[in-house]
């Protein structure tokens, strides 16, 4: 797809409160202004990739861009789960990503189930796609080691 691999960093707010977590799905999303200056040229939908909290391990994820048509938002949201269970929240912490292959678009459901079911088979295909050399050869990026750098232009 165009414009993929896509990097990707930002400071993490609080999302909506939709208690993704309760769901076994959490994810933290990227605050207002990183959403509307990124990324137009990537149309909304399902991707996955590499994620990387502060200068910690990069570690799998999945990736929501778009609107959520089954809470019918509003506004639009970059939603990152990382596939890994991590120890503490990070609000607050910066996030890197890279962005390497695209799912689908975004569905509405008729039940949270059927979301949820969906999200778990977008984890088993990122899973899968991510261990292909084209997309893990990502991981080692030395994007994910230029975290000073970020810290001082974000100020
Ligand atoms: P919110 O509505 O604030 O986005 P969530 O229920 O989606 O709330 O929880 C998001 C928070 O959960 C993240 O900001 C992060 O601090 C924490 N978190 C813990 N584990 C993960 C994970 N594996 N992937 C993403 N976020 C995680
Ligand atoms: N929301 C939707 O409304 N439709 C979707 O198709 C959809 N797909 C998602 C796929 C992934 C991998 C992730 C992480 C989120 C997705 N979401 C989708 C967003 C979801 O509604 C949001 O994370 C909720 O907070 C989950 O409770
Ligand atoms: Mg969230």
């Amino acid at each position: 797809m165009k414009y993929l691999p896509y990097f990707y960093w930002g400071k993490l707010v609080r999302g909506f409160g939709w208690g993704s977590k309760e769901l076994g799905i959490p994810t933290s999303n990227f605050p207002e202004q990183v959403v509307d200056n990124h990324p137009h040229d990537l149309s909304p939908g399902i991707y996955y990739g590499w994620a990387s909290v502060g200068n910690g391990d990069v570690h799998k994820m999945v990736l929501s861009i778009g609107w959520n048509p089954y809470y019918k938002n509003t506004k639009k949201s970059v939603e990152t789960h990382i596939i890994h269970t991590l120890k503490e929240d990070f609000y607050g912490e910066i996030l890197s990503i890279v962005i390497t292959g695209y799912i689908r678009p975004e569905k509405n459901f008729s039940s949270t189930d059927a979301l949820i079911s969906a999200i778990q088979d977008d984890m088993e295909e990122a899973k899968r796609q991510l261990d292909l050399l084209e997309h893990f050869k990502l991981k080692k990026d030395n994007f994910f080691h230029m975290q000073e750098n970020k810290i001082m232009n974000n100020h």
